[in-house]
């Protein structure tokens, strides 16, 4: 199904970020998503990692002057809508931020669905949304509640000791849930808004001592979310969580990415059996509905179900001269 316009590159390159970009914005339990539904780069119809990687390498500056200040920020998530590579597919998709590329994004994958169903593109039921790290089933229910199948998850390496000069010894697990994620139980403060500027400056410094330890996850990868865990506010749920994105913001919403790694950690400690549900609470008392599925292939597949809202149609626009077109790099 082709549900995007595509501006040839080579108009891209003659006249930089000068096409208008329409976009659609929504937030899924808090955190924003922006929808590029007209005017992206064409990245050709090879697999996704080859056209993330001609993403990063030769549209960059597309990224940054849609997610990044003025006309974004650092909790923007932006999602790059391109034709599927694969017939059954609904939709393909690229997600970034203000300072790179996500592998997925469950939060975003909600806000895409909800975005193809508020332009008429698609009707309930299952759809199949390719994205660099895998295909997800991305489920719209009556209620307008999606659910999200999220690709194979796994915890990579247990308890993990890590040092952050100045916060002290934190020790956790790295698992894959779509990104890399370093799980913490014991935060160093309660899991409150009013907490935020402490609880960025401790992730932040966990993440900057693992790289510099050259602890990461599977091949090298850099380990780019943190996550601290807690009891839940709420006694209807299982957990509360405040998750680093990559960059300085931080989540609004549960992190579907980081509920489905934490999932399969539950998973390996026998804590979470298929089906069993598992309510994880965001920073905000928002709540992604979980649950895990043994594959035939063997691994963990963890869903997740939430909601989005749409928040806004808009073109963004670039006048001649203007010194930020392309954002502004903080
Ligand atoms: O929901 O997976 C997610 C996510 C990742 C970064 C922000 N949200």
């Amino acid at each position: 199904m082709n549900v995007f316009k595509i501006v040839d590159k080579a108009v891209l390159l003659l006249m930089p970020l000068l096409s208008p970009i329409c976009v659609i914005d929504s937030h899924t339990q808090g955190e924003p998503t922006r929808v590029v539904v007209s005017g992206g780069p064409d990245l050709g119809s090879g697999p996704m990692e080859e056209r993330l990687q001609r993403f990063r390498s030769e549209f960059d500056h597309f990224r940054t002057a849609v997610v990044c200040e003025p006309r974004g920020s650092d909790v923007v998530v932006g999602a790059l809508l391109l034709e599927p590579t694969q017939p059954e597919s609904t939709a393909a998709v690229i997600f970034f931020n203000d300072v790179g590329y996500l592998g997925m994004c469950g939060h975003g994958t909600i806000g895409v669905l909800t975005t193809l169903a508020h332009m008429g593109k698609v009707g309930g039921g299952l759809h199949r949304i390719e994205t660099p790290v895998g295909i997800v089933q991305a489920t719209l229910h009556e209620d307008r509640c999606v659910t999200v199948e999220n690709v194979p998850s796994y915890r990579f390496r247990s308890s993990v000791t890590v040092t952050a000069p100045g916060y002290g010894s934190f020790t956790g697990d790295i698992a894959w849930g779509g990104n890399w994620f370093f799980l913490i139980a014991n935060p160093p403060c309660l899991l409150t808004l009013e907490n935020r500027t402490e609880l960025i400056a401790t992730t932040t410094a966990i993440r900057n001592a693992l790289d510099a330890s050259g602890i990461t996850g599977a091949e090298g990868a850099y380990i780019d979310h943190i996550e601290f865990f807690s009891a839940p506010y709420s006694s209807e749920n299982s957990s509360r969580n405040f998750v680093l994105c990559p960059g300085a913001s931080f989540d609004r919403s549960p992190c579907g990415t980081g509920t489905s790694a934490k999932m399969a950690c539950l998973y390996d400690d026998g804590e979470l059996v298929p089906e069993m549900p598992w309510r994880q609470e965001g920073i905000l008392g928002t709540v992604f509905e979980g649950s895990i599925r043994k594959g035939h292939d063997g691994h963990v597949h963890p869903s997740i179900r939430g909601r989005a809202w749409i928040t806004g149609e808009s073109k963004l626009l670039f006048e001649d001269g203007d010194p930020f077109s392309t954002g502004i790099k903080l």
